[in-house]
């Protein structure tokens, strides 16, 4: 077993009697030797005693600090076999000012894609759909929702609602939402993207296996043709701890003397 190295946790006393609860100075020093990566995601915790005894506090406030972070997804607990440092999983970049697929993104870094097919079907449009979609009366919307994973780690719940003209038969894509409508001439080629920080809830939580209440990203997308019609309206929920959205940024090219009129 790798033990949290000595020289880790036996660094100056880092517990005060200052510094506010104990159990909160032990997680937060726990934390730290991980985010740090001092301590490697599948590496076991010392025992609660030999812990206790390296930090100078009580074995119940060992105990404490492990249950917050086992809730907050630092560590988990294995039955019988101890306690680890949970998987992190690698981070994924996703430029802000491209066009790109899951798929793409993903593929771009040789990582492999899956998908759980949470619904997918042709429906009557809400309110909503119907004006972000424009649709027409009596015009129907295909939705499809699913759980995209990189190999084992969920990393986001994507609900989409193109209009039924365009995906008359979401039951045919194959993987790939926009290679489906590229290959009946309908990928979009510019979209409209608002990121918003979000606490996941217990539904979503669960399906993307991080404890409810973990920080998240909700993320809208109204994506256009090149005749300027919206075809996709897409609602997704992303891990907090595994995306990074990526803006390059360029000086304006001609400088604006005075206010635009
Ligand atoms: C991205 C888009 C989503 C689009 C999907 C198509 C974001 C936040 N969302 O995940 O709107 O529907 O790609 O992916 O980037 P696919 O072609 O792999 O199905």
């Amino acid at each position: 077993m790798v033990e949290l190295s000595g020289s880790v946790l036996l660094l100056d006393p880092v517990l005060s009697p200052a510094g506010g609860p104990l159990y909160l100075q032990l997680k937060r020093w726990i934390e730290a030797a991980v985010e740090a990566g001092a301590v490697r995601p599948g590496d076991a915790l010392p025992s609660e005693r030999d812990l206790a005894a390296k930090a100078y506090v009580s074995r119940v406030t060992v105990r404490k600090a492990v249950q917050h972070l086992v809730r907050d997804g630092v560590l988990i607990q294995r039955h019988g076999s101890g306690t680890f440092v949970a998987p992190q999983p690698r981070r994924v970049e996703q430029s802000l000012s491209q066009l790109t697929s899951f798929t793409e993104d993903m593929a771009r870094r040789g990582m492999a894609v899956r998908a759980v097919w949470l619904d997918r079907g042709v429906y009557p449009p809400s309110p909503e759909e119907t004006i972000v979609l424009g649709l027409s009366a009596g015009a129907q919307v295909a939705r499809i929702a699913r759980l995209r994973l990189s190999a084992d780690t969920p990393l986001a719940i994507e609900r989409a609602a193109l209009a039924a003209d365009i995906l008359p038969d979401p039951e045919a894509i194959e993987s790939s939402l926009y290679a489906h409508l590229g290959r009946r001439g309908n990928r979009p080629v510019r979209a409209i993207q608002r990121i918003r920080a979000a606490n996941l809830g217990e539904a979503d939580a669960r399906l993307l296996e991080v404890p409810a209440g973990s920080a998240g990203l909700n993320i809208e997308r109204i994506s256009y043709l090149a005749s300027g019609r919206a075809i996709e309206f897409t609602r997704s929920i992303y891990r907090g701890d595994t995306y990074d959205f990526v803006a390059e940024l360029r000086l304006d090219a001609q400088p604006h003397n005075g206010p635009r009129r």
